[in-house]
């Protein structure tokens, strides 16, 4: 599954742009600056500019290495690198993702990077576990009750496999260290498409189901083995896989969904966020210092 040189699986991109013209538009990068990313070998995901400062900022102590920061030329995504690791922002959802992503792995190609991999570290809620618990996925199910990524490709339908890598997941579980004060667990993650109705939640703007349905959809995922639920790690899993690079979703609870809609008001949810960025850096520091 995973490659040496990234490789993309389109054999229309060096007709279409070709090396010289290729623009990364959503990350307003240009060829002048392919040759910067040569070195990457971790891509860092996740919702916020804050997280990915954090998490770039902690790696870049850890490693004594400067960090870079990129404010991409258009607005939409941010990014930092820190030597070998490029951070960048996704925002909410797989849309969002998805733009990001095709950007990145071009931008890998080009640069004629090898050896990447991909890690997502986000927030979620739990499906009867509780706040503070780092989950790594396992894979991801999406609406349907799928193990696919689902995307469009000229307006059919396109199901993108997304179990997670086992060796990658089951090394960041193992990067737990006894000091830590949270839990790691892994297992599946139900990736959907929105917040409210999509998870369950009765404070949309509108709902359309009972009480009773609502916990048959909690008690269904967790019969399938769910045990969280945030809303991009099918895009994740399905593009890295589809391209050949190894990926890792790493998610806080920050609620306990059969318990509650919200994280409680008295949450510290900012520590709680250290806690995936804390545990992915060790494992990438490990990594690199092998
Ligand atoms: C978790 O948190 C965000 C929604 O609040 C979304 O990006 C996700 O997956």
């Amino acid at each position: 599954m995973c490659s040496d040189r990234v490789q993309l699986p389109n054999p229309h991109l060096d007709r279409v742009t070709g090396n010289e013209a290729d623009y990364l538009m959503h990350l307003g990068i240009h060829r002048v600056d392919w040759h910067v990313f040569k070195d990457v070998k971790f891509v860092c995901v996740g919702g916020t500019v804050d997280r990915m400062r954090k998490l770039s900022q902690h790696l870049a102590e850890k490693l004594n290495i400067q960090k870079l920061d990129y404010s991409f030329e258009n607005h939409r995504y941010s990014g930092f690198k820190v030597g070998p690791i490029f951070c960048v922002t996704h925002g909410i959802g797989t849309p969002s993702l998805s733009v990001m992503l095709h950007e990145v792995f071009k931008l890998l190609y080009r640069a004629g990077c090898s050896d990447v991999t991909l890690i997502r570290i986000g927030t979620c809620g739990g499906v009867g576990v509780r706040h503070g618990t780092v989950v790594v996925s396992t894979g991801a199910i999406t609406p349907g009750f799928e193990p696919f990524y689902i995307t469009s490709s000229l307006g059919e339908i396109l199901k993108l496999p997304t179990d997670a890598d086992p060796i990658l997941y089951q090394d960041i579980v193992n990067s737990k260290s006894i000091e830590d004060k949270y839990d790691v667990i892994s297992g599946l993650t139900f990736c959907t498409e929105d917040f409210y109705q999509g998870q369950g939640r009765f404070d949309g703007s509108f709902c359309d189901y009972t009480q009773e349905e609502r916990a048959a959809f909690l008690s269904k995922l967790r019969q399938m083995g769910v045990v969280n639920l945030e809303m991009e790690s099918a895009g994740v899993l399905g593009m890295a896989r589809k391209v050949g690079i190894k990926a890792a979703v790493v998610c806080v609870v920050l609620v306990d969904r059969m318990e509650a809609e919200l994280p409680s008001p008295d949450l510290d949810i900012a520590l709680l966020q250290e806690y995936p960025i804390t545990l992915v850096s060790r494992y990438i520091v490990k990594k690199l210092s092998n």
